[in-house]
């Protein structure tokens, strides 16, 4: 189904729009009211807090990013480090 917003995590100097199945996947755990969900980058397990609006890697729980939900057509940087051009 065609969706009005995205989720981005935030680079250096602007934002990344989160893969499209971790965007579903994201989407669907705030629809159902979760407050963290957990996903797979690179072979690393990342934790999404719904409600302080950061990710981290689950074994590095120190080092966050922010991350946000946003209208589609915000300014990105790219998709999952593939930069737009
Ligand atoms: N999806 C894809 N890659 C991710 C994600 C994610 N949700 N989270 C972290 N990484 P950390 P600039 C980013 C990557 O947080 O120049 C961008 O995608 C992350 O990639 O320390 O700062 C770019 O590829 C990083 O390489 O666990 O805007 C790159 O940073 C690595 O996992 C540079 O972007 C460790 O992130």
């Amino acid at each position: 189904a065609d969706r009005k917003y995205q989720w981005f995590y935030a680079g250096r100097n602007g934002w990344w729009q989160f893969e499209n199945r971790h965007c579903e996947e994201l989407e669907e755990a705030l629809q159902k009211g979760d407050s963290q969900y957990e996903l797979q980058v690179s072979g690393f397990m990342y934790v999404i807090d719904l409600h302080q609006m950061v990710q981290y890697r689950k074994d590095r729980p120190g080092r966050t990013r922010r991350i946000k939900r946003d209208i589609i057509s915000a300014p990105r940087k790219g998709v999952a480090g593939l930069r737009d051009d």
